[in-house]
């Protein structure tokens, strides 16, 4: 898997970082912090570079060289496994704490042995900061304030973090299992991750004790887990009987409670071990969910909409909604390539466009403004177009050519209408001026809308989770102007945006406003990202019809045709 720049950088620099905790040489720490601007600044991507191309970099020598080359290729490299290793789990999270830089983790760590949040909560707590040089009752406050506003930030997990950390558990589950809660039902973030697992609880135990960071609870029926960072509920189920226990913690607590209103009102109780016959006392255990909803006389509910909105009167009378599936989407409309700041070529998006199985990708580059690095300009977007008519020529997958232009603060685009006349569709999204307030927010987006040549608005409410809170846009309004303008939003399906959410994407889908699911991909991989925009779309009651991607090129609004 190649790695983008940024992501190459990003390592590079938490080498740096890791180092630095060590209290290694400043001559070295510097050097990869200095690598990885540099890297963050090249045009080409490094992966598509080789050890002298590398080398000659300035500030690049043959080690370097050679450590970027196995992050670009692997994602990693054996200095940064090995100093993994001999680092506390815990204490690269302290980083992320205000005014907690390496240095200041080192001495933590060697003086104090404080290996993570909660040692460093503590000994503030406990006064024993002040035993270091330079540290006093001020400073014991504001780490406290720290760690709070961290816990707050760090409260609900991207779907990405989530899906690994679940991966890892059901990996070393000795026995078949699940994924429930949240992560199921298709959120936009996790708070933690729920499995059900038919697995024998006492080898699993073990099994998830090796691999947890900390076991909070552990039992036969259910088992509690810290887990990098995070918490993790482990349920046990007999085989057979897992049905139950699944629709339970599958959740939400609202489509639960419902349920099991339901439940009453046919004489039953309904908890994680089945259906009980309240005239009888008889226990009905059901091997899948789906018995169970028939038991209701239900029709099964996708787990994407089980929230207690409408959806169970809608299965009670067998008229759910048909929603929109993975297999309807006939490509992604929203991908970087390495003409602005991705790591594919064009070549390489075609061809990972059609390793899918997609008949189109839309590529938009980014707009040449302030804020975004290497963005295309009038003459490089022309270029750009020829090159993707090139690509056709012997492409199975098509590549349309569009472009991210950015939004400006004042709602104009950051190209002239000419050069967008040529495009085959074009995403607008706002990069920068995020603190605007509402009305001028919402004004610059539907400016923006108004403009004949925007076809879709990127990420609406610029929002990365857990980093930026999305802008004050009021999204009524933007919806409303959708509608009229034509203009459809996009669903954002990377784990760090997840923009727009269910809930407006509903609120969307009712006034006809189209979606547009895009991966906003900047390497091959990311383009696998796609299922978390249909979920989200599925959370929003969206079928086929209401988005574009389902249509073929010939279909989609623009000058595809
Ligand atoms: P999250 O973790 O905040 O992203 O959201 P969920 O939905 O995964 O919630 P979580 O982990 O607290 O609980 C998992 C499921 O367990 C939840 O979706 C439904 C079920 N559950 C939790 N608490 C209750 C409750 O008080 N009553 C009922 N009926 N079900 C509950
Ligand atoms: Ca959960
Ligand atoms: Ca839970
Ligand atoms: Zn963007």
């Amino acid at each position: 898997m190649a790695m983008a720049n940024r992501q190459v950088a990003a390592v590079l620099e938490e080498i740096g970082q890791l180092l630095d905790i060590h209290g290694e040489n400043p001559y070295k720490v510097r050097a990869y912090a200095r690598a990885a601007e540099l890297i963050g600044m090249l045009d080409r991507p490094v992966a598509a570079m080789d050890r002298e191309e590398l080398e000659a970099i300035p500030g690049i020598g043959k080690a370097l060289a050679e450590k970027i080359r196995a992050i670009a290729t692997t994602g990693t490299c054996p200095e940064r496994d090995r100093l993994l290793a001999a680092t506390p789990a815990g204490l690269p999270a302290l980083l992320a704490l205000q005014g907690v830089g390496p240095k200041t983790v080192g001495r933590l760590w060697r003086d104090l042995d404080i290996e993570g949040i909660d040692d460093l909560e503590a000994a503030a707590r406990n006064r024993r900061l002040r035993a270091l040089k330079g540290f006093g009752p001020k400073k014991e406050q504001e780490i406290l304030r720290a760690v709070e506003e961290a816990r707050k930030g760090a409260e609900r997990m991207t779907v990405a973090e989530a899906g690994a950390i679940a991966a890892a558990i059901l990996a070393v589950l000795p026995g078949e299992a699940r994924v429930a809660g949240s992560l199921r039902r298709g959120r936009s973030t996790v708070g933690d991750i729920d499995i059900v697992t038919t697995a024998p609880s006492g080898p699993a135990n073990l099994a998830l004790r090796a691999l947890a960071e900390s076991v909070v609870e552990e039992g036969e029926k259910k088992t509690t887990l810290r887990i990098r960072g995070r918490q993790a509920d482990i349920r046990y189920a007999r085989t057979g009987e897992e049905g139950a226990m699944l629709l339970y913690l599958t959740g939400s607590k609202a489509f639960n409670i419902r349920l099991r209103e339901i439940a009453r009102t046919q004489g039953m109780r309904l908890n994680e071990y089945g259906l009980t016959d309240l005239a009888t006392g008889r226990l009905s255990v059901y091997r899948t969910e789906e018995e169970i909803f028939a038991a209701l006389g239900m029709a099964p509910v996708p787990p994407e909409l089980r929230e207690d909105r409408g959806e169970v009167e809608r299965a009670l009378r067998g008229d759910l909604p048909s929603l929109v599936n993975e297999a309807d989407i006939r490509g992604d409309l929203h991908v970087h390539s390495d003409w602005s700041d991705g790591a594919m070529s064009l070549d390489e998006i075609a061809a990972a466009g059609e390793e899918r199985g997609y008949e189109y990708v839309l590529v938009t580059d980014h707009s040449a403004s302030l804020g975004v690095a290497h963005g295309l300009d009038a003459e490089r977007l022309q270029k750009q177009q020829e090159a993707i008519r090139r690509v056709n020529r012997a492409a199975a997958c098509t590549l349309l050519s569009g472009v991210e232009v950015d939004i400006l603060a004042d709602g104009r685009l950051a190209l002239p209408a000419a050069v967008l006349d040529d495009c085959d569709l074009v995403v607008a999204s706002v990069h920068s001026a995020f603190r605007q307030d509402a009305d001028t927010m919402t004004r610059r987006v539907i400016a923006a809308m108004e403009h004949e040549q925007v076809d879709i608005i990127g990420h609406p409410t610029a929002r990365l989770i857990g980093r930026r809170p999305a802008t004050a846009i009021d999204m009524a309004r933007v919806i409303d102007a959708a509608a009229t303008t034509g203009t459809a939003l996009e669903i954002n399906a990377s784990p760090a945006r997840m923009d727009i959410d269910d809930i407006y994407i509903r609120q969307a889908k009712k006034k006809g406003v189209k979606l547009a699911i895009g991966t906003d991909a900047h390497s091959a991989g990311e383009l696998g990202h796609l299922h978390y925009g249909v979920a989200l779309a599925r959370r929003g009651w969206c079928g086929a019809g209401d988005v574009l991607n389902t249509r073929r090129p010939a279909d989609l609004p623009g000058r595809c045709r």
